[in-house]
C-alpha cells in the first residue's frame, strides 16, 4: 500500500484485534473471502435501482451479482422464491429497519418494540432515534421477577395500543424467542409482525435458534455478527402480504431506493455473497452450535463464580452479566475499562430494571461468536471466566 499512514493503521489494528480476547457479541472475524469481495472492484460502480431496472449503464455484471447474493440467501435460510422477497441494497441495519418501517407504517403511527434498558434496539422505536421521532414507540419490557418475555403481557398491551407493526428480535436478550406467540399477538391487533434477527442469524442459518421464517412478515438482519459477513443487511418480505393492493415487498424496496439510499454498496453485496455461501455449509452449522455451547458455558462458569446472570442464563449467542448486583459488585463502565486493561474487549450494557444510566449502567454484555470463529471451546470459555473473574474483584 502507498498509503503508509494508512498501512500503519491497518497493522497496528491488527495486531490490536489479535491480541485481545473479544467478547463482544455482535463482532466477528470475516473470512479472508470476504474481505477481499468487499475490497473488490465493485466498489467502484454505481447501480441505482435494482437488477434489470437501474439508472446507469454497464450493470450486467453488478445484476448478476446482486441477483445471486438474492438467491444464496434464500438458500442459507432455506426459503423458498415464491413466498420471500430479499432485499440486499440496505448499507446496514439500522437503514433496513428503518425501510421497513417507511413502507409499512404511516407517519406517527404506532411500532410496538423493546425498550433499550430491557435490550431492544435504538431502531425499535427508541425516542432517541429516527425511528422514534417519526413514529411512536409502544414501549415493552421483560417480566422483571424472571427477566423474559412476558408474551400474555405483550397480547394485552397489543390489544390496547393496537400497534400497526411489532418488532421482536432484539440486541440484548440472551433468550429464545417464541415467535409463534408474537405472530399470535400481531393477529390479535391486526399488526405486521417483523423480527430483526441480527444477533442471531447466523444461529438460525446454522438451525440452532429458532426460525422466524414461518411467522414473521418482515426479517431483517446485519450480516456481520453471526452470520460472519461484512458490515451490511439484508430485508426478507413476504411476498403475499400486501396494503391495500400493493405488495410489501415493493413498498419496502421502495424505501431503500429511492426513499433512503442511493447507490447500493455492490463490494458489500458481493461479500455478503460470499458469507452466505459460507453460511450454508456443514461447517457453518457445527459453528453456530458451538457459539451456543460457548455461550452456556461462559454464563454457567461465571454464576458457579457468584456474578449473576441477567434471566439466570442463555440460549444465544449472547449473556448479560449483572456486575453491579445491587451495590455489592462493581458498575459496568468499571467493568469495560478493568477488562480492556487485561485484554478482553466487551461492552457495558443495561439491564432489565436499570437504576444506573446507560453511560455506567449496571452490566456487560459478553458473546463467544469472534472468539468461536478462532476456534475456543467450552473449556477455553471456562478458563476466559476465571479470567474475567480475577480481574473484576481485584
Ligand atoms: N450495535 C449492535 C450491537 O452491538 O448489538 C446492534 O446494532
Amino acid at each position: 500500500m502507498k498509503d503508509k499512514e494508512i498501512q500503519r493503521l491497518i497493522e497496528k489494528e491488527t495486531k490490536r484485534q489479535k491480541g485481545v480476547i473479544n467478547l463482544i457479541p455482535s463482532e466477528n472475524y470475516a473470512s479472508k473471502d470476504v474481505l477481499t469481495a468487499l475490497g473488490s472492484i465493485f466498489d467502484n460502480k454505481y447501480a441505482e435501482g435494482y437488477p434489470h431496472k437501474r439508472y446507469y449503464g454497464g450493470n450486467t455484471v453488478t445484476d448478476e451479482l446482486e441477483i445471486l447474493c438474492q438467491k444464496r440467501a434464500r438458500k442459507a435460510f432455506r426459503l423458498s422464491e415464491k413466498l420471500w422477497h430479499v432485499n440486499v441494497q440496505p448499507h446496514s441495519g439500522s437503514p433496513a429497519n428503518l425501510a421497513v418501517y417507511l413502507g409499512l407504517v404511516p407517519m406517527g403511527g404506532k411500532i410496538m418494540g423493546m425498550t433499550l434498558t430491557a435490550g431492544g434496539h435504538l431502531t425499535h422505536g427508541q425516542k432517541v432515534s429516527m425511528t422514534g421521532k417519526a413514529w411512536q414507540q409502544v414501549p415493552f419490557g421483560v417480566d422483571p421477577k424472571t427477566e423474559v418475555l412476558d408474551y400474555k403481557a405483550l397480547k394485552a398491551l397489543a390489544k390496547k395500543e393496537k400497534p400497526a407493526l411489532i418488532v421482536a428480535g432484539f440486541t440484548a436478550y440472551p433468550r429464545m424467542i417464541d415467535f409463534k406467540k408474537f405472530r399470535e399477538i400481531a393477529d390479535s391487533c391486526g399488526a405486521f409482525f417483523m423480527v430483526d434477527m441480527s444477533h442471531f442469524a447466523g444461529l438460525v442459518a446454522g438451525g440452532v435458534y429458532n426460525s422466524p421464517f414461518r411467522y414473521a412478515d418482515v426479517v431483517t438482519t446485519t450480516t456481520h455478527k453471526t452470520l460472519r459477513g461484512p458490515r451490511s443487511a439484508i430485508i426478507f418480505s413476504r411476498k403475499d402480504k400486501k396494503i391495500g393492493d400493493k405488495d410489501i415487498s415493493v413498498l419496502i424496496d421502495k424505501a431503500i431506493f429511492p426513499g433512503l439510499q442511493g447507490g447500493p454498496h455492490l463490494g458489500q453485496i458481493a461479500a455478503v455473497a460470499v458469507a452466505l455461501k459460507e453460511a450454508s455449509t456443514p461447517a457453518f452449522k457445527k459453528y453456530a452450535k458451538q457459539v451456543v455451547k460457548n455461550s452456556q458455558a461462559l454464563a454457567k462458569e461465571l454464576s458457579r463464580l457468584g456474578w449473576r446472570i441477567v434471566s439466570g442464563g442463555t440460549e444465544s449467542n449472547l449473556l448479560l452479566v449483572d456486575t453491579w448486583m445491587g451495590g455489592k459488585g462493581i458498575p459496568g463502565k468499571e467493568a469495560e475499562a478493568k477488562l480492556e486493561k487485561a485484554g478482553i474487549i466487551v461492552n457495558k450494557n443495561t439491564i432489565p430494571g436499570e437504576t444506573r444510566s446507560p453511560f455506567d449502567p449496571s452490566g456487560i454484555r459478553l458473546g463467544p461468536p469472534a472468539e468461536t470463529t478462532r476456534g475456543k471451546k467450552e473449556k477455553d470459555m471456562i478458563k476466559i471466566a476465571r479470567k474475567i473473574n480475577r480481574v473484576l474483584r481485584k
